[in-house]
């Protein structure tokens, strides 16, 4: 039997990386047979945990077997998962998104709760079963923590996630402010990639109501410089609104510093922002004071103007 396959959501954020090293860590003290791995490239806050860490990077996949045992974790969507999660067995799953169009044949352990990070669920789970978390881990799950809440500045921390946090920081000795501000930092470094990798950096593939959405986000300490970009970023979005038949695409380019998003939004019910908002448009884009938050703040929001 193959080892079971612990990953989070394809375009793979900081959450999804770490909480899937630390999963393989906390299965393996159970003596299952796992291996960590990522259906994206890494970005780069992730690698700046990695690098900080000394250790790899998990082995990239595309696609799995048919029967592949596999643990999901940071995601239970299919759209967002590896290619052929359909025929898996899924085995477990540890999330803190809304569940949507899941499905499996056979019973799984299902760990969701609304905080704002899979590494504190995967926090307390190491708790509840009394086993050590040694200092690698802390910093894996601490990163996955800040990553998600943006430094707890973001509505979907939680005082759990605050604990959790404050806990790992004192076990792994690190000044979390400071350590969390680089590793943020570090993520908002854009200017090697091109638009379309942009676009695609932090992207998920959704459906509100009845349409088919992309929402992308990316980090930025200005907003303004990645604003030059605009007239390209729009370019590469119609290009893939065109390829995958969405019904909208939105880009959220977020100020980590200030908690602000600007949005650039296509696609035939890209108007559907206005009233969720309640902001006009103009040039296909908008300033949307105090959204930071995709789960929270952007596909709630956008689903109820449908
Ligand atoms: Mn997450």
């Amino acid at each position: 039997m193959s080892k079971i396959l612990v990953f989070g959501h394809k375009n793979p954020d900081t959450d999804s990386i770490c909480s899937a090293l630390v999963k393989e860590k906390f299965e393996k003290n159970n003596g299952l047979d796992v291996e960590a791995v990522r259906l994206g490239n890494i970005n780069k806050e992730t690698k700046y945990v990695l690098n900080y860490l000394n250790i790899e990077e998990p082995r990239y996949i595309e696609s799995i077997d048919d029967e592949q045992e596999v643990i999901l974790v940071d995601h239970n969507e299919f759209t967002q998962s590896v290619n052929n999660i359909e025929n898996a067995k899924i085995k477990k799953v540890v999330d803190h998104h809304r569940i949507c169009e899941f499905k499996t044949a056979e019973p799984l352990y299902y760990l969701a709760e609304p905080v704002g990070c899979t590494s504190t669920i995967l926090y307390k789970e190491f708790k509840r079963n009394n086993m050590q978390i040694e200092r690698k881990e802390a910093i894996l799950m601490l990163s996955a923590i800040i990553s998600d809440t943006l430094l707890f500045k973001s509505p979907t921390c939680t005082e759990d996630d605050k604990l959790a946090a404050k806990d790992l920081a004192s076990i792994a000795n690190i000044d979390v402010e400071k350590y969390g501000l680089e590793m943020l930092k570090a993520g908002t470094d854009l200017s090697d990639l091109t638009e379309l990798e942009l676009i695609n950096l932090d992207a998920k593939e959704v459906m509100l109501k009845n349409s088919k959405a992309i929402i992308a986000q990316v980090n930025t300490a200005s907003i303004e410089d990645m604003m030059k970009r605009k007239d390209k970023i729009e370019e590469e979005m119609k290009k893939v609104i065109e390829e995958k038949n969405l019904d909208i695409f939105f880009f959220a380019i977020t100020d980590i510093i200030n908690s602000n998003s600007q949005a650039i939004v296509l696609g035939k019910k890209a108007y559907i922002t206005e009233s969720a908002y309640n902001v006009k448009l103009e040039n296909n884009t908008a300033f949307l004071k105090g959204v930071v938050s995709r789960k929270k703040q952007i596909i709630p929001v956008l689903m109820e103007q449908e």
